[in-house]
C-alpha cells in the first residue's frame, strides 16, 4: 500500500470535481445492488472511461461500456487523472474504468476486495474529494486483522503488489468535515464524500 495524503492541492481538488460535476449530468449516479440478494448499496455510483463497474441482481459484478440506466458509453477520463495514475503508478499502460462512489453522510462500503478485473499487474488508485471518512485495510483473506485510518479530501491511497488483493472497506464519513462539495449544493445539498478508484480491467504484456 502506498498513502500520499494531501497529494491534490485544493485548486486541483476542486479542478477534479468540476469535471466530475460535468460528468455526473451525462453519467447520473445509480444505484448499485448485490448479485444475489438485490439488497441495495449505501454508496450512489457512476464511471468514467472506455469501461465502468456495475452491479445489480441479475448481471452481478462486472465491467460494461455503457451506463446501466442510460445505455449511453460513459464520459471520458478527465487528462487529469490520467496524469494522476501515470505520475504515481508508474504502470506502462492507462486505466480503463475510474469508480466514481459518491456516499451521503449515512453511507459506508462493507470490507471488500477489488478482483472483478481481469489483470491484478496493475494497482488500483483511490482519490478522496470532501468529507473525511475511516478507511479500513486488512490482508487477503477476510480472517486477517484489519487497521484503520482517516482518508481526508486530496489524499490518494494506491493498493498495489502485496495489497492489491488485500480486503478493504469505509466505516464511516465523517459528515460536514469538508467545504469541498458544498460549491454544488444542487448536486449535493448535504456534502458528503466522492471516492474514485482508477483501474486496469483488461491484461496487458510487460513492456521491457
Ligand atoms: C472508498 N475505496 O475509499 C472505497 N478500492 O470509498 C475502495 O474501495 C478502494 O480505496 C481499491 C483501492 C483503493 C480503495
Ligand atoms: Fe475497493
Amino acid at each position: 500500500m502506498k498513502f500520499f495524503p494531501g497529494h491534490l492541492e485544493q485548486g486541483e481538488q476542486k479542478e477534479i470535481l468540476s469535471q466530475l460535476v460535468s460528468a455526473i449530468d451525462q453519467a447520473p449516479f445509480f444505484v448499485p445492488r448485490m448479485p444475489k440478494t438485490g439488497k441495495s448499496f449505501s454508496v450512489r455510483m457512476t464511471n468514467l472511461g472506455p469501461l465502468g463497474w456495475v452491479a445489480d441482481k441479475e448481471g452481478g459484478y462486472r465491467y460494461q461500456s455503457t451506463h446501466p440506466e442510460t445505455g449511453q458509453s460513459w464520459p471520458e477520463m478527465p487528462q487529469k487523472l490520467l496524469q494522476i495514475w501515470d505520475e504515481l503508478t508508474g504502470c506502462p499502460v492507462p486505466p480503463e474504468a475510474c469508480l466514481v462512489n459518491y456516499y451521503a453522510t449515512t453511507a459506508k462500503m462493507g470490507l471488500h476486495q477489488d478482483r472483478d478485473e481481469e489483470t491484478f499487474d496493475a494497482p488500483v488508485l483511490s482519490i478522496s474529494l470532501g468529507d473525511r471518512a475511516r478507511f479500513r485495510l486488512g490482508g487477503k483473506t477476510r480472517k486477517d486483522k484489519t487497521s484503520s485510518f482517516e482518508l481526508s479530501s486530496g489524499d490518494i491511497v494506491m493498493l498495489d503488489g502485496e495489497t492489491r488483493l488485500a480486503y478493504h472497506g469505509i466505516d464511516r464519513v465523517l459528515p460536514h468535515s469538508s467545504q469541498l462539495l458544498s460549491g454544488y449544493p444542487e448536486h449535493f445539498p448535504d456534502g458528503g464524500r466522492i471516492n474514485l478508484t482508477l483501474r486496469r480491467v483488461t491484461a496487458y504484456s510487460p513492456t521491457r
